[in-house]
């Protein structure tokens, strides 16, 4: 039974179920006092995904569908971060630069750590990426083809940048993608509608998008 979806349903894979890749829902981005704020955006707008997310991992959790979370991460020398990123913008606070919950996106900073409603649980994956998409200089690609995995289910922040930079990556290398419409949230409401409707434009030019109700039913008829 596919999953009731734009431009048109999306079917599941009927061996290998696909993984639920959560994205970049790290305090920096949601909470006050990350590099989200830094840049002056309004970062209530963000959490309306996050007991989506929740209700989504705990599905994924209990129907055995890999759970994949990145966060975008520099080491704490900077030596991953290209001066052309840190020093773009007129914020306040730069990345590497101290914050009230540490070095703004350096690993392992308390900034950096997924919020505590999605907090990986031993066994998921937990990719640190440098930049925009999650391919780019991580693992995760081996990680897929490891086990098997060809269908991703994308949810996180922000729409636009980290999610569709990842989502147009994850393209090019053969995956079939689809993006949870309320699972994701954009600091400019404007932009994620734009995003929802790039990636379906044109027959599904990037992949589908759904919203988690339909998910979670599909995934329990396929799986459950
Ligand atoms: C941004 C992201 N917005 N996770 N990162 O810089 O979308």
């Amino acid at each position: 039974m596919p999953i009731k979806a734009k431009p048109y349903p999306f079917a599941l894979p009927p061996t290998q179920p696909p993984a639920l890749i959560v994205i970049d829902m790290q305090r920096d981005f949601v909470e006050p006092g990350g590099f989200g704020a830094s840049l002056g955006n309004d970062v209530a707008r963000l959490q309306a995904c996050v007991p989506v997310i929740a209700k989504l991992i705990a599905v994924a959790r209990r129907l055995g569908l890999p759970v994949i979370h990145t966060r975008e991460a520099h080491r704490p020398d900077l030596s991953d971060c290209p001066s052309a990123k840190r020093l773009r913008g007129d914020c306040r606070l730069r990345i590497g630069d101290a914050g009230p919950m540490g070095r703004l996106l350096i690993d392992g900073e308390p900034g950096n750590a997924i919020v505590d409603e999605l907090k990986p649980i031993p066994g998921e994956i937990e990719i640190a990426k440098p930049g925009k998409g999650a391919f780019y200089a991580t693992p995760l690609q081996e990680i897929l083809q490891q086990r098997d995995i060809t269908h991703l289910l994308f949810t996180g922040v922000t729409t636009e940048v980290c999610v569709q930079t990842t989502m147009r990556e994850a393209n090019d290398r053969g995956y079939t993608c689809l993006l949870v419409a309320d699972g994701t949230e954009s600091y400019f409401p404007e932009f994620k509608h734009a995003t929802l409707d790039m990636i379906t434009a044109q027959g599904g030019i990037v992949g589908w998008v759904a919203d988690s109700e339909a998910v979670i039913d599909g995934l329990e008829k396929a799986y459950g």
